[in-house]
């Protein structure tokens, strides 16, 4: 069974390390390749990893991820709390999916307390910083483990 995950990432991420460090922390989206990069290598998985400010391409990334992945680790960015289209992109995807926010957003705005994504999600990471990337490869890795 295939060891392949999408990372993906929506809008604004691209701005990672460049803006609102005390909320998204000084790494940059490549800083956050490089360590999801690093985390399949050590675990045996094959990374696709993308970033767009368009929905659409998520969504497209996501179908394509149906035919050939295992594993989806997602950072919808804003979509998160808007889009019902990610939700049914998503419900199409029989793998497992992790949801993955940089900041721990129920400590933030009340708009940012609810999520689409989360009702498909298999587990939500959020307030880990950039680490949580890293963290929910780990528990992907474990998961296909225990599909053997
Ligand atoms: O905490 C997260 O990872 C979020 O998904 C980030 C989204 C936000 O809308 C969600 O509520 C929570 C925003 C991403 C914007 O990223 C930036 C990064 C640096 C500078 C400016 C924006």
């Amino acid at each position: 069974m295939s060891r392949l995950v999408f990372v993906l990432n929506g809008p604004n991420l691209n701005l990672l390390g460049k803006r609102q460090p005390h909320i998204y922390g000084h790494e940059t989206m490549a800083d956050v390749e490089a360590m999801c990069r690093k985390a399949c290598g050590e675990n045996g998985l094959e990374l696709r990893y993308h970033q767009s400010n368009r929905e659409y391409e998520l969504i497209d990334w996501i179908h394509e991820a149906r035919e050939i992945a295992g594993g989806i680790v997602i950072n919808p960015g804003a979509f998160t709390h808007t889009s019902v289209a990610i939700l049914d992109a998503l419900n199409t995807f029989d793998g497992s999916v992790i949801e993955c926010h940089i900041s721990q957003v129920h400590k933030r705005e009340a708009f940012r307390h609810h999520s689409y994504v989360s009702m498909r999600a298999d587990a939500v990471l959020a307030g880990f910083g950039t680490q949580g990337y890293v963290l929910a490869l780990l528990r992907m890795a474990h998961l296909f483990d225990a599909r053997k």
